[in-house]
């Protein structure tokens, strides 16, 4: 059964009394509760330094982008409610990306085409310096188009003012396009033959689409014959189509570069193509990096990139609809996603709340070009504050110690493991490589093995009688050969998080591309902040972020623990953990 159908099934069990319904967006509508405004904010489990608003229901990121000296942040916001609905643009800024001021919103139902919500979309800076953004309405007959917004007073960075010209919808789904799945423009790109593109995200029967739309004065858009890519995965929502600079292209890296740029054709020998989707049917994503052809508007994934619900994840976890932005005052790539509650409906109209963003990622393609790498922004730092350090303490299997000296509850942990033998690593069954997540789950951190698990438990009770375990296990590709591939495993395994019975507690897994042969280290950065917790394995190369609710390790109650439940000793050449001051989170403007 996939994620979805799961969410379901558990909501259903688990709201009774409560009228739900799927509607076409796929997020489960409770038109009873969606405008009941929060009476009270329950601050038990809210976090400190995560993206989120004072009260009620959020989800997408939308047009992020950098404008004048401010990142704009929008969001997909429910100002009536803790659940999904009435929905508009919430706009923040922020000079750093860490502390945010939330403005009035942006983008709101005002106009036929979008009397019924104002839905994902991206932002575009044109070569004007003028920004755009082009978004989902939904009209008086719950059809999806797309529309164009611009600014009032390109003199105010805070970008208060929205018009709508009265020329929307600039994109209406036409006869061959299913009107109720039809969403989510990406950021356009212009091409060499001075015509706009973008995308927009649909499907046909069970095949997901990119649909391609074309524009030479961003105001007449004509759809292309064919998609810029499909896939059999259902519905096609939020895509994301963005080049990455290749290693070895002369300038560094790891820099980002714009979509503006796409027609440089210097450039273009310079770069690959990342086109993500956000999978309707699963709620999980899945990217592929490829090439791009301008001429003929074709992308091709590379060899080795699985191009279907087994693909590579940004996350392995809890994120969903996200959407990267060009930041040009730093010159990368910045990544914003959704992480979604696990508690229930019920709790969440207790809490007053839903919703948050995840930390901000810089993302880069990896080295030898076979998947993306992710870390958290460098501005997250200067939240560092009390500082506690351990270095080559060896943990004995079977053993646990405590990071102790400072306060877990909301912090940034980096820690290295070292592993003493390798080979003993356990036999390695071809079957699991298709589902790490299910391997995590009958391999949870409670079963011993061999090399590991080892990692942490966070957000852990100081009897441990709560805890959700971070780790690693490696196993051996092929028993006896001297050849043979060593393959690790990362795991987020929340079961044993909360007391609480109904919270939603899905292990998260995946495979880390990394030669622990030759490095026989792995690192680990985990960034906790009482419901979240968001890991970076091996320098950014899976990652993973999950929800929790303890009821217990709150506060000064949570601890931080370094377990080792593998045969095998290893040690943790170095730990390095801060506590995280709380940024100014959307506070009003003054
Ligand atoms: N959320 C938006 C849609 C998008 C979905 C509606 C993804 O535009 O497809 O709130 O979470």
């Amino acid at each position: 059964m996939g994620m979805a159908a799961l969410l379901l099934v558990w909501a259903l069990l688990h709201c009774t009394g409560t009228a739900v319904t799927m509607v076409r967006a796929s997020h489960a509508v409770y038109p009873e509760l969606q405008s009941l405004e929060a009476e009270k904010v329950d601050e038990t489990s809210r976090t400190g330094y995560h993206f989120q608003p004072p009260k009620h229901w959020i989800n997408d990121p939308n047009g992020p982008m950098y404008y004048k000296g401010l990142y704009h942040l929008f969001y997909q916001y429910n100002p009536k409610g803790a659940v999904w609905g009435n929905i508009v643009w919430a706009h923040s800024v922020s000079t750093d990306l860490i502390d945010w001021t939330a403005l009035a919103p942006g983008i709101y139902p005002s106009r036929q085409f979008d009397v019924k919500g104002c839905w994902s979309g991206s932002a575009t800076v044109l070569p004007s310096g003028v920004p755009v953004v082009m978004y989902t309405g939904i009209d008086p007959d719950e059809h999806q188009v797309q529309n164009v917004a611009y600014p009032k007073n390109l003199s105010d960075p805070f970008l208060r003012e929205w018009v709508k010209p009265d020329y929307n919808p600039i994109i209406a789904p036409d006869s061959g396009v299913n009107a109720s799945a039809f969403r989510d423009p990406t950021t356009a790109w212009y091409g060499p033959d001075r015509h706009w593109r973008l995308l927009v995200g649909s499907k046909v029967g069970g095949k997901g689409l990119a649909v391609l739309y074309r524009s030479r004065d961003f105001r007449r858009w004509v759809k292309a014959h064919h998609p810029l890519h499909s896939g059999l995965t259902g519905m096609w929502e939020c895509p994301d189509f963005f080049p990455v600079a290749v290693h070895g292209g002369g300038r560094h890296y790891r820099r980002g570069v714009d979509t503006a740029e796409l027609h440089d054709r210097a450039l273009a020998e310079e770069v690959k193509y990342v086109l993500k989707v956000s999978l309707d049917l699963t709620r999980y994503e899945y990217y592929t990096v490829g090439t791009y052809d301008h001429a003929t508007d074709r992308y091709t994934p590379d060899a080795g990139f699985r191009d279907n619900d087994y693909g590579l994840r940004y996350d392995y976890g809890d994120f969903y609809a996200s959407k990267s932005f060009y930041d040009p005052a730093k010159r990368r790539r910045v990544l914003w996603g959704w992480a979604n509650e696990s508690d229930t409906v019920p709790d969440d109209r207790r809490k007053g709340w839903a919703g948050i963003q995840a930390i901000p990622r810089k993302l880069w393609l990896s080295p030898r070009g076979k998947q993306l790498i992710q870390w958290p922004v460098e501005e997250v730092k200067a939240l560092r504050a009390k500082h506690v350090n351990v270095s080559d303490k060896v943990v004995k299997s079977g053993q646990y110690f405590e990071v102790t000296g400072f306060k877990s509850v909301q912090s940034d942990v980096e820690v290295e493991f070292a592993i003493g033998d390798l080979s003993k690593a356990e036999r390695f069954n071809p079957r699991w490589l298709t589902d790490p997540q299910a391997l995590c789950k009958k391999r949870g951190a409670r079963e011993t093995g061999e090399v590991g698990p080892f990692g942490l438990w966070v957000l852990a009770a100081g009897d441990l009688t709560e805890r959700t375990a971070v780790f690693f296990r490696v196993f051996r590709a092929n028993s006896n050969s001297s050849s043979s591939r060593l393959v690790v495993l990362m795991c987020n395994d929340p079961t044993n998080s909360t007391f609480e019975a109904q919270v939603y507690r899905p292990t998260f897994a995946s495979f880390v591309n990394v030669d622990i042969a030759r490095t026989k280290t792995i690192a680990l950065r985990t960034l906790i902040d009482h419901s979240v917790v968001e890991s970076f394995g091996a320098g950014g190369r899976t990652c993973i972020l999950t929800r929790v609710y303890p009821k217990k390790a709150l506060g000064d109650n949570a601890h931080l623990f370094v377990f080792n439940h593998g045969e095998v000793d290893v040690k943790v050449t170095r730990l390095d953990a801060w506590e995280m001051r709380t940024p100014k989170m959307n506070a009003p403007a003054q």
